[in-house]
C-alpha cells in the first residue's frame, strides 16, 4: 500500500474499516481481507487531474477521470482487491454510499449526496480496496453533521424532474457546509457532463435510472 502515491495523485480520502465486520451487511465485501479502505477525493483531486489531462492518451478517453482513478488507485495498491464506484458488478452498481455511512465516514442527506463533517457534499467516491491488514475497530455511522433547514431536499424535489446542470448544481450548493465547494472548473467537468443542456427536454435521458455510461462521465 503506497499511501503518498494515493494523496498525490489527488484522492485524498482513504477511510479505513473492517472488511469482515461491514460485510455482514455488505456480502459482496466477502473475503480473505480483513482491511477495507474507501478512497475518494475532494477538490484535491483537481491539479493533479488536469495536470494528468496533458497526455493526449488520457485526454482522449471517453472518460479520462475513470481511467485515471482505475490507473492511480491500482498503483496505489498493488495485489488488492479493488471495486469501482463507476464499475456494475453483476450488472449493478455497488452502494458505496451506504457503506461509506455504516463505517462512518459520512452522514446520507435526504438530498442522496454523503455529507463529511469537513467536506460537506463536496467529496466523491471512487473505490473500495480490500487487503491483508489490521482494521481498525469497527465504526458507529456518525451523526448528520449539518443544520439542514430542508432546503436541500426541496432542492432536490425541485431538480430530479429536470435534466438541468443547475438544478442538480443548486442541490449541493443548498448544504451548509460549504468551505470545501469544488473549483468552477471542477463543477463544470462534473456537471455539464452528467446533465448536459440546462433544460428539460423530452429527448433527455429520464434521471431515475442508472445512465447507460457512454458519454456521460463519472459523477462527482
Ligand atoms: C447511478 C448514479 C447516479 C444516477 C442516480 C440514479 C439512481 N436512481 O440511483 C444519476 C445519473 C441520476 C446520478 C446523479 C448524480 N450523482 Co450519482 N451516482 C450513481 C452511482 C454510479 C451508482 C448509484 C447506485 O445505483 N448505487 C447502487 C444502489 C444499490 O445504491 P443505493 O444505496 O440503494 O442507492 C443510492 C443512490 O442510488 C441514490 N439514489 C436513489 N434514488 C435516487 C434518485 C436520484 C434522482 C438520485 C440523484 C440518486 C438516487 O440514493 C441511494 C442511497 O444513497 C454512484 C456511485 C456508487 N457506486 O455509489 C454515484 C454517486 C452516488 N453519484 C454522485 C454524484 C456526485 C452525483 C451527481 C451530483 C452528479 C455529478 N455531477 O457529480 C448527480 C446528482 C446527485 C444528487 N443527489 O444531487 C456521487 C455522490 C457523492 C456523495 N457526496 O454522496 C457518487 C457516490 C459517485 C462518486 N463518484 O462519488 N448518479
Amino acid at each position: 500500500m503506497k499511501p503518498g502515491a494515493l494523496a498525490a495523485a489527488g484522492f485524498d480520502i482513504a477511510h479505513a474499516f473492517d472488511a469482515a465486520h461491514a460485510a455482514r451487511d455488505f456480502a459482496w465485501l466477502g473475503g480473505a481481507h480483513r482491511l477495507g479502505i474507501l478512497v475518494g477525493n475532494t477538490r484535491a483531486l483537481w491539479p493533479p487531474f488536469t495536470a494528468a489531462l496533458r497526455d493526449p492518451a488520457l485526454a482522449a478517453e471517453v472518460d479520462p477521470l475513470d481511467r485515471y482513478a482505475e490507473r492511480a488507485i491500482a498503483d496505489a495498491f498493488p495485489g488488492a482487491r479493488i471495486r469501482f464506484a463507476h464499475a456494475t458488478y453483476d450488472g449493478a452498481f455497488l452502494s458505496l454510499q451506504r457503506l461509506a455511512v455504516a463505517t462512518g465516514l459520512a452522514a446520507l442527506g435526504p438530498h442522496h449526496l454523503l455529507v463529511h463533517p469537513i467536506h460537506g457534499p463536496w467529496f466523491a467516491l471512487r473505490a473500495v480496496v480490500t487487503l491483508d491488514g489490521e482494521p481498525p475497530p469497527p465504526c458507529a455511522p456518525i451523526v448528520q453533521p449539518c443544520a439542514c433547514d430542508g432546503r436541500c431536499e426541496a432542492a432536490f424535489e425541485a431538480a430530479r424532474s429536470t435534466a438541468s446542470a443547475r438544478a442538480w448544481l443548486a442541490v449541493r450548493d443548498a448544504c451548509t457546509i460549504r468551505a470545501a465547494r469544488y473549483s468552477d472548473d471542477q463543477i463544470r467537468y462534473h456537471y455539464e457532463s452528467a446533465f448536459p443542456g440546462d433544460a428539460p427536454h423530452p429527448a433527455e435521458p429520464d434521471l431515475t435510472g442508472p445512465p447507460d455510461g457512454a458519454g456521460s462521465r463519472s459523477p462527482g
